[in-house]
């Protein structure tokens, strides 16, 4: 039985992606369920719509929106849905991602995001965090993430080589 897909992963684009997946890919590895879609605040609006207002009816818990540029996505749908918003930068190549980052992080009191790190690194942390949450409520998951966390730092050498 796979597992109940409790984050949404949504993108502006499909050139989102080989950053989101490494949003995928962590969730993959804790054993989250997801779904990755494409969902542009400015070329799917009434895409953003109905995900948005649906998300959690569908049944997620947790939405991580990645976008680059003008990246109004992550604040869309925190603005049409009461379910925790974690977004993520694109670095796209004409600001290298800091037009994402201010576009994402500078959100009006009372709309909240929560605002990862640009690129790569963001992506791996939303899923974490994303994760994090879940495992509040799911002590399987918890101890999930806390083996996945004491693989990483068993990882570091104690010498650089
Ligand atoms: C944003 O514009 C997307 O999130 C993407 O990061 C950026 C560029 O999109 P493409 O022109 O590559 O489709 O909406």
């Amino acid at each position: 039985m796979s597992a109940p897909k409790l984050v949404a992963i949504v993108m502006g684009s499909q050139s989102d992606w080989k950053t989101m997946h490494h949003a995928a890919e962590t969730l993959e590895k804790l054993g989250v369920g997801y779904s990755a879609e494409i969902v542009s605040a400015h070329r799917t609006p009434d895409r953003l719509v109905k995900f948005a207002k649906g998300a959690e009816a569908a049944g997620f818990k947790v939405i991580i929106a990645g976008a680059g540029g003008a990246a109004h996505l992550p604040g869309m749908t925190a603005a049409m849905t009461p379910l925790p918003v974690l977004g993520v930068p694109v670095e796209t190549k004409a600001l290298s991602g800091q037009d994402s980052l201010y576009s994402i992080v500078q959100m009006p009191a009372g709309v909240p995001v929560g605002c990862l790190a640009i690129g790569e690194a963001g992506a791996i942390n939303a899923a974490l965090l994303a994760a994090a949450i879940l495992a509040l409520d799911d002590k399987a998951l918890a101890t999930r993430l806390a083996d996945w966390r004491a693989a990483q730092t068993a990882a570091v050498a104690r010498h650089p080589e």
